[in-house]
């Protein structure tokens, strides 16, 4: 996979952190992430660049789309965007407008889509596969059902890469194994208390991190248990020929 689309509505769906997962889990993969939000045409223009403003502060190095499947406004310039031959896919929650997106890129209704329910305000899952579809201009292109969580399990490299202003300063800190929770004079919470970084990618940052360190810990442990099994399958071998049974 060379893109992914990581699509949110403008309505409800929008929120920071997720996309900063979505990030996550795109680096760890070596997928070069694109957002694209949609529905644009159920808010006014300067909602809109609220929007992109509040993205652009956390997320640097990340080209933004904002579109409308409706309207079609921002089309022609996320089009221009696709490349012959490379592979892209959809990545969002349910309802976002993944599959309305892709059957309007392709001119045809390949992709059942689903209105959402007005009950709920949630979309009904209605992709329950993958797909590949390819454009009339070469892109290629895999729907994805929508996504309910967005965990993070072994992403060292893509939360690096997501959070690299954190990174980037943690060299800096007086302690190697530090935290930057709690820590005095550690650089990163100097520089959130400074505004230097945003308090709430901040905050982001330290949970992912958790769930990494959760995640290593646990897959340790499998080891631990592996190797243990290891070690007691052998033992038995070994008694199994000593006593013959
Ligand atoms: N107003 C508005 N509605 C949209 C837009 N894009 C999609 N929709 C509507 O949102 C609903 C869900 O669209 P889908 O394309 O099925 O969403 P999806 O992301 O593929 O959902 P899953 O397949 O469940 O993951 C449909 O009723 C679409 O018509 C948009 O830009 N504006
Ligand atoms: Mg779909
Ligand atoms: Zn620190």
């Amino acid at each position: 996979m060379d893109y992914a689309f990581i699509v949110q509505a403008v309505d409800r769906d929008f929120n920071i952190n997720r996309l900063e997962r979505y990030l996550t889990i795109c680096y760890t993969s070596k997928v070069t992430p694109l957002i694209i939000l949609t529905k644009t045409d159920l808010i006014d223009n300067d909602t809109i660049s609220r929007i992109i403003q509040s993205i652009q502060t956390r997320i640097k190095n990340v080209q933004v789309y904002a579109i409308s499947n409706i309207t079609k406004n921002g089309y022609s310039i996320l089009q221009q965007s696709i490349e012959k031959g490379k592979t892209y896919c959809m990545l969002g929650s349910s309802g976002v407008g993944k599959s309305t997106l892709l059957n309007n890129l392709c001119g045809k209704d390949i992709m059942k889509t689903n209105t959402i329910s007005q009950s709920t305000q949630k979309g009904r899952h209605v992709t329950s596969h993958r797909q590949l579809i390819i454009l009339e201009n070469g892109g290629i292109f895999i729907d994805n059902p929508g996504m309910r969580e967005v965990g993070i399990a072994d992403a060292s490299e893509g939360l690096e890469k997501t959070f690299d202003d954190i990174y980037y300063l943690a060299a800096y800190c007086k302690f190697k194994d530090c935290t930057h929770t709690s820590e005095i004079g550690c650089v990163i919470i100097h520089a959130v208390e400074h505004g230097q970084i945003d308090r709430k990618s901040y905050e982001n940052y330290l949970k992912m991190a958790r769930e990494k360190a959760f995640f290593e810990s646990t897959d340790a442990e499998r080891r631990k248990k592996d190797r243990e099994f290891g070690k007691m399958m052998k033992n038995y071998k070994k008694e199994r020929k000593k006593y013959k049974f």
